[in-house]
């Protein structure tokens, strides 16, 4: 479900399984955690993930639908497939650089957002959709977006579940370039291969304190404990089961609220 390949000391992982546009299912992430894995072990300085091209022109999809549970379980839960890789993302010790072609949805979107740099291309758009499905999205993923955007800018974009276009996406910071398609590849690389001249432990010891300051938010016990009894409600709706039964039968989903 997908490609590596190293250049240097630059690993490159592309998503590709076009027949379900990148969605990012659990063989797919548990595809990616090992290719993480193994870049680690081999000293690679810094990691891409790309897309391969499909028709849809999708990035990736975002989480497989159809593994969300619907056994009253956590869909965002700490050990959540995807939760564990965008860990691996933040914790991998050396930039992990995303260059997006393509839509972006949901939790693929959150992907972005705990990749250290992004560069797009003019057909890049990137949508969070939990509210089109009905998930509690999680107090993580939540933060994840603040860290990176202003807050009215990271609401507008969980409220409306509308994808940000390329100019957007770069004005509001969600990108940090967008270049000419054809250029899209070697931009990267330089960016990338230039990274790996420069001091591995300074930028490793680095990207490990910007995690760790951007996450500097203390939380009390009590105030975790009711953001997880709200959510609790959330999963235990009918929307949230209205919301993936509207998916698989490709139709819009009739929400009520309760
Ligand atoms: O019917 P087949 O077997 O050909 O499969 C179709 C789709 O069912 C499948 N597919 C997916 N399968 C699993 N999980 C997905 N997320 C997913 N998305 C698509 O791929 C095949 C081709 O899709 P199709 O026919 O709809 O392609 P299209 O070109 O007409 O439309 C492309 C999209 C991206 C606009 C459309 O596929 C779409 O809206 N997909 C869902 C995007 C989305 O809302 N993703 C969020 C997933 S949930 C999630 O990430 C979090 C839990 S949350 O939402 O909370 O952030």
């Amino acid at each position: 479900m997908i490609k590596t390949e190293i250049q240097g000391k630059v690993g490159i992982v592309s998503l590709n399984h076009p027949e379900k546009l990148n969605a990012l299912s659990q063989a797919m992430v548990h595809d990616l955690v090992e290719a993480f894995e193994s870049f680690k072990a081999e000293k690679i300085r810094v990691v891409i993930i790309t897309a391969e091209p499909n028709e849809s022109n999708v990035w990736s999809a975002g989480h497989y639908i159809p593994e969300l549970p619907e056994n009253h379980e956590d869909p965002l839960g700490y050990y959540d497939p995807l939760e564990v890789l965008l860990r691996t993302i933040q914790r991998y010790p050396g930039p992990v650089i995303t260059q997006v072609h393509g839509s972006v949805w949901g939790g693929a979107c959150d992907l972005i957002m705990s990749s250290d740099i992004s560069i797009g291309d003019s057909t890049c758009s990137f949508a969070i959709t939990p509210a089109k499905i009905g998930v509690p999205y999680n107090a993580s993923g939540i933060g994840h977006f603040i860290a990176r955007l202003d807050l009215n800018q990271a609401k507008e974009m969980f409220f409306t579940a509308r994808p940000v276009d390329a100019a957007m996406a770069e004005n509001w910071g969600i990108v940090n370039h967008i270049v000419e398609g054809d250029q899209l590849a070697a931009y990267t690389m330089e960016m990338a291969q230039h990274i790996t001249t420069l001091a591995p432990l300074s930028i490793e010891v680095i990207k490990e304190q910007f995690r760790i300051l951007a996450n500097s938010q203390a939380l009390s016990a009590d105030v975790f404990e009711k953001i997880e009894g709200l959510r609790t409600r959330v999963w235990e709706s009918k929307d949230y089961h209205e919301g993936i039964k509207a998916f698989n039968e490709k139709r819009k989903p009739h929400f009520t609220g309760e």
